[in-house]
C-alpha cells in the first residue's frame, strides 16, 4: 500500500495541517467505507487505524502516515472512495523544513518511484506533497517455535487468501494435547497463498502462508523514495491459551462479517465475534458493537451473580487415583472433550425438566413388520426411528411454542417456520448429531435412508459441520441398545430433546381389558425459560397419541 499525505506548514508554528488521502489499494477502487476508527478531535499516533474500507475481496484498514490531532474528517461511512481521495486533515508538529522552494500543486501527487517534492513561501501556507513509499515482497510464513510440540493440528484458519493482515492478527490456530495456540502474522500485508488446511499437522519451520508485504513507512520530507526490506520467514511468538472449547454447531468466527482491527481487539478482550451482533451493512461488527456486547455480558454476569448470591460452582478436588491401584491415564479425542465441554455448558445454563411417558406402538409395531419384503426389496432398513422423527416434526407443527429457541440475551423467543430435527449418533470417535431437514416433508422411506446415510457419515467421520447445524430439536434413540429411560440434556439452542429406551411388552389396560401391549418408553427433557410445563404436557401427549394411532401419522 502506497499511501500519499500532503504536509501544509502553518507560518512559523512549528505545526502542520496534513490532508491523508486514500493510499494505492492495489488495483481497486471505489471501495466503499464501511468503518470510521476516528472522530474530529481525535489524536492518532502513526500506524493507527483511520477507516476500514471494503472491496468485494477484501477488507483493508488505512492507517495514520503520522502522529497528530484530527482536525477534519472529509468522509462517512458509506461513501465510495478510492486513491487519492481525501480522507482527513491532520494536525501535527511539522516535518522538517524543506530548502525546495518550486511549488508543488496541491492536488498533484507524485509518482511513485520519484523524489517527493515539497514546496515553501513566506506569504503563502507552504504546501509539501509527500509520497511515502512502499515496498510490496512476497514473503514466506512459517511456523515458529512450539516450545517443544512437534506435529500439531492447524484447527482453526482465520485468513483466506486475498485478506489483509495487521502485524499479530491471528492466522491459524493449532491444537496440541496441551493447548491450544494461535498462531500471529508477523508482517502486515495480503494474504497470497495458504498451504495448509484443516487438519494440517504443523512442526517448527513449516511453510503456512505467503503474504505479500505492504510495509509503509513516513518518510521525511524530501528523503528518496525507499524500499522497506523485509526479513524472510518471519514469525510471531505464539499466543498460547489453554484448551477451549469449539462448538461443532457454533458459528465460526471466520465467517463473521468484521474487519481485522474489529478481530484484533475481539481477541485482545477475549471475544468471540460469533456471539457479537454487527449492526453495519450485511451485519458487519463494527468496535462499537463489541463494546456495547461487552457491557451486555457484564451487566448480564452482575446479574446473575446478584441473583446467585455471589455462590460459585465449587471445584472437584484432584484425586490420585493411582493410590487405589493399577490405572492408566488415556487422553480424550478432541470429539469426546467437545462433547463434554457442550453437555457442561447446556447442563449449567438450561434448567432442564424431564417428562416421562410411554407410548403404545403395538400397531406401529405390526405395520413396520408389514413393511419388511418392501424393505428387502429396496434394501433399506426401517427401525422405529422414521416414524419417531415424523411424529416429533407433526408434534411440533401443533406445538409451535416447542419449535423455538431463547436469544441470547433471555429477551425473546425465535420462532422457527422450518422442521430440522438431529439425531444423535453413537460411533467409535464419540457422539454426533446429524440434522435432518425438513422432517416434515419427507416420507418414511425418505427419511430411513437418510438415517442410514447419516448415521454411517458419522461413524465414517464424514459428517460437514452443516451436516450438524441447524436443529430445532432433538431425538437421542437409545433402544436399540437397552434401557428403561434416562434423562436426555439439550442439545442447545434447541428447547427440547427426546430420549427413547428400549420397547418393551407390557401387560397394560385397555378399557377394562388386560392385553400385552407394546411400550416405548419416552422422555421429554426441555428448557424450561423458553417453554413451561403445559407446553410440554402438551406436546408429549400429542406425541404419544400419534404413536399410538400410527394412522394419525399418515394423516
Ligand atoms: N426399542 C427396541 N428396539 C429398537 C428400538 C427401540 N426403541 N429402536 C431401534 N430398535 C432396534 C432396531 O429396530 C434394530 O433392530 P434390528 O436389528 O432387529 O432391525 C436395532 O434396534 C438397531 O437399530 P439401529 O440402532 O441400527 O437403528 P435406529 O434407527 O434405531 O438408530 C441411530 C439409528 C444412528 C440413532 C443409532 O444407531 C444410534 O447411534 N443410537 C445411539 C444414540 C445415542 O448414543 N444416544 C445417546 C446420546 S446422549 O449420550
Amino acid at each position: 500500500m502506497r499511501f500519499a499525505q500532503r504536509n501544509q506548514l502553518l507560518g512559523m508554528t512549528g505545526v502542520s495541517k496534513q490532508t491523508v488521502t486514500i493510499p494505492d489499494l492495489g488495483g481497486a477502487s471505489d471501495v466503499e467505507v464501511i468503518e470510521l476508527c476516528v472522530t474530529n478531535g481525535d489524536t492518532v499516533s502513526e500506524g493507527q487505524s483511520l477507516i476500514v474500507v471494503e472491496s468485494d475481496k477484501a477488507s483493508m484498514e488505512v492507517p495514520s502516515p503520522a502522529a497528530g490531532k484530527i482536525v477534519s474528517i472529509e468522509i462517512s461511512e458509506g461513501n465510495t472512495v478510492s486513491e487519492g481521495d481525501i480522507i482527513l486533515y491532520l494536525e501535527g508538529d511539522s516535518a522538517p523544513a524543506v530548502p525546495d522552494a518550486s511549488p508543488a500543486p496541491a492536488s498533484e501527487e507524485e509518482p511513485v518511484s520519484e523524489e517527493m517534492s515539497s514546496a515553501a513561501s513566506d506569504d503563502s501556507p507552504a504546501v509539501d506533497v509527500v509520497v511515502v513509499p512502499v515496498a510490496q515482497v512476497i514473503e514466506k510464513i512459517v511456523v515458529p517455535d512450539l516450545g517443544g510440540a512437534d506435529q500439531v493440528e492447524v484447527i482453526e484458519i482465520m485468513v483466506s487468501p486475498g485478506d489483509a493482515v495487521a502485524e499479530g492478527d491471528g492466522l491459524i490456530v493449532m491444537e496440541s494435547d496441551k493447548a491450544s495456540m494461535e498462531m500471529p502474522s508477523p508482517l502486515a500485508g495480503v494474504i497470497e497463498v495458504l498451504h495448509i488446511q484443516s487438519g494440517t499437522s504443523l512442526s517448527e519451520g513449516d511453510l503456512v502462508a505467503e503474504i505479500k508485504v505492504t510495509a509503509s513507512a513516513a518518510a521525511p520530507v524530501a528523503a528518496p523514495i525507499q524500499s522497506a526490506a523485509v526479513p524472510a520467514n518471519e514469525t510471531l511468538p505464539l499466543q498460547v491459551s489453554a484448551q477451549r472449547p469449539l462448538s461443532p454447531g457454533a458459528v465460526d468466527a471466520k465467517t463473521v462479517y468484521a474487519g481485522p482491527a474489529v478481530r484484533k481487539l475481539a481477541r485482545e478482550l477475549g471475544v468471540d465475534l460469533a456471539r457479537v451482533k454487527g449492526s453495519g451493512p450485511k451485519s458487519r461488527i463494527a468496535k462499537q458493537d463489541l463494546h456495547k456486547y461487552l457491557k451486555e455480558v457484564v451487566k448480564s454476569s452482575a446479574a446473575s451473580s446478584d441473583s446467585t448470591s455471589g455462590v460459585a460452582i465449587p471445584a472437584l478436588p484432584e484425586v490420585d487415583f493411582s493410590q487405589f491401584g493399577e490405572i492408566d491415564v488415556v487422553a480424550m479425542s478432541r470429539l469426546h472433550k467437545l462433547t463434554a465441554a457442550n453437555m457442561h455448558r447446556s447442563w449449567l445454563n438450561v434448567p432442564h425438566v424431564t417428562q416421562y411417558d410411554d407410548a403404545d406402538i403395538t400397531e406401529l409395531e405390526a405395520f413396520r413388520k408389514s413393511l419388511k419384503p418392501q424393505m428387502e426389496k429396496r434394501n433399506i432398513k426401517i427401525s422405529p426411528l422414521p416414524f419417531l422423527l415424523k411424529a416429533v416434526a407433526a408434534a411440533l407443527q401443533e406445538n409451535p411454542a416447542f419449535n423455538v429457541s431463547l436469544s441470547n440475551d433471555g429477551e425473546s423467543i425465535i420462532q422457527k417456520k422450518y422442521i430440522h430435527i438431529g439425531m444423535a449418533v453413537d460411533t467409535p470417535a464419540g457422539l454426533m448429531v446429524p440434522v435432518i431437514r425438513d422432517v416434515d416433508k419427507k416420507g418414511i422411506w425418505e427419511l430411513s435412508e437418510e438415517i442410514m446415510a447419516m448415521a454411517e457419515k458419522a461413524r465414517t467421520r464424514k459428517l460437514q459441520a452443516s451436516d450438524m447445524q441447524g436443529g430445532c430439536f432433538t431425538i437421542s434413540s437409545l433402544g436399540g441398545i437397552g434401557g428403561q429411560g434416562f434423562t436426555p440434556i439439550i442439545n442447545t439452542p434447541e428447547v427440547g430433546i427426546l430420549g427413547v429406551s428400549k420397547l418393551a411388552t407390557k401387560p397394560v389396560y385397555k378399557g377394562d381389558v388386560l392385553m400385552p401391549r407394546k411400550m416405548l418408553p419416552l422422555s421429554l427433557s426441555y428448557d424450561h425459560r423458553a417453554v413451561n410445563g403445559g407446553d410440554a404436557g402438551r406436546f408429549l401427549t400429542y406425541l404419544v397419541a400419534l404413536l399410538d394411532d400410527v394412522r394419525q401419522l399418515v394423516l
